[in-house]
Formats: C-alpha cells, sequence, structure tokens
C-alpha cells in the first residue's frame, strides 16, 4: 500500500524528501556557527560533531502504520516530527543547554516541542535533549516552513543510545538474555550519567583556574 503511495505520488514524495534534506543543511549551518562563535570566543569547541539524516522509508512506513497516518503527504508531514534529523553531539552537558537557548533564540526557528529526556529520562535509560521546532527554507515560490528533530546529547549519551538502539532492533535475542541486556544498559545509563557529572565538575575546576591565569595575566600587564 505504502509502496503503492509512493510510485503514484513519486515526484510530490521526493520533492518533500529534498525539503527536508535543505532543511538539515540550514539547522546544521545554524550550529555550525554557533560553534564557531563560541570557539573564537572561548578558544573551545562545544560541538564534538553533527550527524544529520533524512528518514528511511523503511523507518518512515513503520511509523505511518504505528501511528495509524492516512497516506496523504499532507498528513505525513503534520503527524511525523522526525523525517529530518540533526544529531549535535557536545563533550559536556552544560554545552547541550547553552547551544540549545542560542539556537531557540533565533527569531527564524519555532519551537514546536521540546522534550528533556536528561532531566527526565526514558524507563529504558535514554538520555537526550530533543526539540521539535519549525524553520524555513527559501524557496523560489517563496518560504516554506519545514519540522526539523534536533537531538543534543553528550558523547557519553551517544555512545550508551548507539549500543541500545542494535539491540533494540535485534530481534534474535532469546527472551531471558534481553531481559538482563536492558538491566544492564539501565546500569549502564546510570554510570554514563555520573560519568558526564564528574566530568563536567573537573571540566568546571579547569575552567576556574583558566580565568584566574588569566586576570593575573591582565593584572600583571597593567602594572
Ligand atoms: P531512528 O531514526 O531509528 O532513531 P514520536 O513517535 O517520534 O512522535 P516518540 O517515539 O516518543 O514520539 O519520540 P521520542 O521517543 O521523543 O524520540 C524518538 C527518537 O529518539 C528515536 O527515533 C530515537 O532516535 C531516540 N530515542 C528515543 N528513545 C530511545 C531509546 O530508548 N533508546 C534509543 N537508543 N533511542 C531512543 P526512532 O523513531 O527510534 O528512529
Amino acid at each position: 500500500e505504502f509502496i503503492d503511495f509512493v510510485q503514484e505520488n513519486l515526484k510530490p514524495v521526493n520533492t518533500m524528501m529534498a525539503y527536508y534534506q535543505c532543511a538539515i543543511m540550514e539547522v546544521e549551518t545554524k550550529f555550525k556557527v554557533l560553534s564557531e562563535q563560541h570557539s573564537l570566543e572561548y578558544d573551545r569547541n562545544p560541538i564534538e560533531s553533527i550527524k544529520t539524516r533524512v528518514k528511511s522509508m523503511e523507518s518512515l512506513l513503520k511509523k505511518i502504520r504505528r501511528k495509524n497516518i492516512p497516506l496523504t503527504i499532507d498528513a505525513i508531514e503534520e503527524n511525523i516530527q522526525d523525517i529530518a534529523g540533526v544529531r549535535v553531539i557536545c563533550a559536556f552537558q552544560d554545552d547541550i543547554y547553552k547551544l540549545a537557548k542560542c539556537f531557540l533564540d533565533q527569531d527564524d526557528v519555532i519551537l514546536i516541542q521540546k522534550k528533556d529526556y536528561i532531566a527526565n529520562p526514558k524507563p529504558s535509560g535514554y538520555r537526550s535533549l530533543h526539540l521539535i521546532v519549525k524553520t524555513p527554507i527559501f524557496l523560489k515560490e517563496g518560504k516554506k516552513m519545514i519540522t526539523v528533530e534536533v537531538q543534543l546529547r553528550t558523547i557519553a549519551m551517544d555512545f550508551w543510545a548507539s549500543l541500545e538502539h542494535k539491540l533494540r532492533y535485534k530481534k534474535s535475542i532469546p527472551e531471558d538474555q534481553s531481559k538482563y541486556l536492558a538491566e544492564e544498559m539501565m546500569d549502564c545509563a546510570q554510570i554514563s550519567s555520573a560519568l558526564d557529572e564528574r566530568m563536567q565538575k573537573v571540566r568546571d575546576v579547569i575552567m576556574q583556574a583558566e580565568k584566574k591565569e588569566e586576570e593575573e595575566e591582565e593584572k600583571s600587564s597593567g602594572v
């Protein structure tokens, strides 16, 4: 049925996917600009890496079925908010909130929904800050607002989520083992959360020391 829909609507489906790709480029650039500016100001890059993807047709189909969404372009665009995905990976947790604020302060970024799975982790142990936003892309006909899901995470959160994602889609793991592995991942989530906190505290001490050194240099050069 979905295949028929795609075949019958090949052009609008391809156009829709191309627009999502354009919105991804816009959002990725916004984070690159913020990172560049932060590097210039503080000599430190808050972003470790950025990963982007347009949702695959297979994964899109699964979601359409799971959520019982009617097969029209409008219904898909309205109900599926993660067709365009941008994942921003930071070293430290506080960089996530600083970046999110700078991003959301931009007047062409409209926040649709914020899901703070760092403050409130999912039952699986999953942690990340999700921002569902609308942002414009500029076409010859004018601007079109496109929905993008931004996931902000630390390196530790990303490491955990990548492994857990693999586990989630392995159907051949026996039930008793899968229960044990889920508990194991819960444990790992707690360890990774504690690691994020401790590393950030060490980073804070380093930053304090740097600030002090700079102040002392300024004082001595002023004499
Ligand atoms: P993908 O592309 O394979 O990553 P929604 O159905 O989106 O309206 P939902 O599902 O509650 O509502 O959205 P949620 O949970 O806020 O965000 C969905 C995405 O977050 C997932 O995408 C994952 O990327 C990530 N995510 C959420 N929970 C978990 C989790 O427990 N473990 C891992 N590893 N990732 C998680 P998809 O849809 O799975 O697709």
